[in-house]
């Protein structure tokens, strides 16, 4: 079956937590291979190129919150899905800075759809216990973050689809840093 790659960073909540050995071995309990990680101070340049100010992203990100907010009776802050994209993209960008990170490379079958699964749901409050987001973020939420005018603090950022994968791996490794070995599972996939 074709291997797929996925990134993960843990942002610096994760590390603030000490929960890096935690979240990791949750990954490797899933059978997946890791193929690269490091610990990285991320800059701008290289924030704004995980978080390009993508026109889908930002409605995306307008429409799972939007809705939050409709269910709550909370009032609505921004003017447009372009209003709220900028607004978000600043403060994942301040987010990503504001410590060290821990980027990683995961590889096998599935690994974008299983990674997204065992990580859970974006906004914590709705993340399943069992995920990583719900076991250990639950009492994160839009509205809490919005009020206090930051980005959720969701420990992981994983990446959502193949495409995006392979986009986020070339903004924080090089090619050179993948490395390819054999685990035993490999022989069933
Ligand atoms: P995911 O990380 O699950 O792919 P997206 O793409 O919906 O989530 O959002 C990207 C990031 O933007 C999220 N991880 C979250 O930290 C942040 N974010 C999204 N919406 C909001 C919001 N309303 N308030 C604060 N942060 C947000």
């Amino acid at each position: 079956m074709k291997q797929e790659q996925t990134l993960v960073l843990l942002k610096h909540d994760a590390i603030q937590r000490s929960l890096i050995g935690q979240i990791i071995g949750r990954f490797e309990n899933t059978g997946l291979k890791l193929v690269a990680m490091k610990m990285i101070w991320a800059d701008d340049i290289h924030a704004l190129l995980h978080y390009p100010l993508d026109e889908t992203w930002a409605k995306q990100v307008h429409d799972k919150t939007k809705k939050v907010y409709d269910e709550t009776g909370k009032k609505w802050l921004y003017k447009d899905h372009i209003d709220m994209g900028k607004t978000i993209q600043s403060w994942l960008v301040t987010f990503l800075k504001e410590g060290p990170i821990v980027a990683l490379v995961l590889e096998g079958p599935h690994a974008v759809e299983v990674v997204r699964k065992i990580v859970g749901s974006t906004e914590p409050r709705q993340a399943q216990p069992g995920t990583i987001r719900g076991d250990f973020a639950m009492v994160e939420s839009y509205t809490l973050a919005d009020d206090k005018k930051r980005v959720l603090r969701n420990l992981i950022h994983a990446s959502d689809t193949k495409e995006n994968a392979q986009k986020e791996i070339a903004v924080w490794f090089d090619n050179k840093e993948l490395y390819k070995y054999t685990k035993e599972l490999d022989k069933h996939f």
